[in-house]
């Protein structure tokens, strides 16, 4: 635990993103998997989005609530997502202007998502990351454009998160050229970027809570019904692909690291699982593959994808060791 006089005053942060605390200290308090379908932001109905619904896909909503709660209990300085859909051909990419705002809209659903967002980044966590992440030899580069559209990616997993925008965030983008040499030398990058992410937490004393934003199982359907909300339609694309997710949440929840990483190219081949783009290899690593149980909050399907709403909790896993427990 951090003492009194390193806490952070976040009133402060929320006008100026360029103050610095006292260096090391730094901790991620917690990790989830924050799947980003819009209709989930649809659903919730915020003002911010200008389609409205009539609700649907509750199971995936009431898990993100709980977290919501956690989320608020820890107060975290900051926000950290790793977005698929904020792709890269040059590059890991870091949101770099203190405010950003503008309307996001999903290029495939723009009926359920055009989104008004106000966001607060926290550009000094930004610019270590950067140094961290050449340290590692990765190619990096920060985003300054002051006009940029945030993804929905992004947006919709800090709103089911902390829908009050009221903690600052840390964009980072999906660099997709790696793929082009291989799997493996994409996901190495990925756990490059997360030791340096650990870093870069640590040596500007943030409290940092972490959101990877992926899907599971990813091939859906491409029709959708009259009324997308209408959950009597709703179900996972194939029994196969229902499969895949039960193996994989199980390896995650019981934090099987070999067995994940050895599965994981069969497993994004044969379900065009959104864990490619690395947002989650990204998290786990960052977290330093915590032998520790996860809980899972809600599984479900999004026209035919499967999403999991899963949290790691550090904090309470380290202060279990701390007082003589095995963790959680
Ligand atoms: O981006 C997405 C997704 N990953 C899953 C389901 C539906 C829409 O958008
Ligand atoms: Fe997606």
């Amino acid at each position: 635990m951090l003492s009194e006089e390193n806490s952070v005053d976040r009133s402060s942060l929320l006008t100026t993103t360029e103050w610095e605390k006292p260096p090391g200290g730094g901790e991620i308090l917690a990790g989830f998997l924050a799947p980003h379908p819009p209709h989930l932001v649809y659903a919730e109905n915020p003002p911010q989005n200008r389609p409205k619904s009539q609700g649907g896909w509750e199971m995936l909503r009431w898990g993100y609530h709980r977290c919501r709660e956690k989320i608020r209990a820890l107060k975290p300085d900051v926000i950290l997502v790793h977005s698929p859909h904020w792709q890269t051909v040059v590059g890991h990419h870091f949101l770099s202007v203190p405010k950003l705002s503008g309307l996001s809209v999903d290029p495939i659903f723009p009926h359920l998502f055009q989104y008004q967002f106000e966001m607060t980044v926290d550009v000094a966590l930004a610019q270590a990351c950067a140094e961290e992440a050449i340290a590692e030899g990765l190619v990096v580069q920060k985003m300054t454009n002051p006009r940029f559209r945030v993804d929905y990616g992004t947006i919709v997993s800090l709103h089911m998160l902390n829908p009050d925008w009221d903690i600052p965030v840390l964009g980072i983008s999906a660099h997709n050229s790696p793929y082009y040499f291989s799997h493996d030398d994409a996901q190495d990058q990925m756990i490059k970027l997360g030791q340096a992410t650990r870093r870069a937490i640590e040596r500007t004393g943030r409290r940092a809570v972490l959101a990877a934003s992926n899907t599971l199982s990813h091939l859906h359907f491409d029709r959708e019904p009259a009324l997308p909300e209408d959950m009597s339609q709703e179900h996972i694309y194939s029994l196969g692909q229902y499969q895949w997710d039960m193996k994989i949440l199980h390896l995650l929840q019981q934090g099987c690291w070999d067995e994940f990483q050895a599965v994981l190219p069969e497993f994004i081949e044969a379900t065009a699982a959104e864990a490619k783009a690395g947002s989650l290899m990204w998290m786990l690593s960052a977290m330093d593959f915590p032998p520790m149980k996860a809980q899972i909050h809600a599984y479900g399907p999004v026209i035919g994808t499967g999403n999991a709403v899963m949290e790691w909790d550090l904090q309470s896993c380290r202060a279990q060791k701390a007082a003589g427990g095995k963790g959680v």
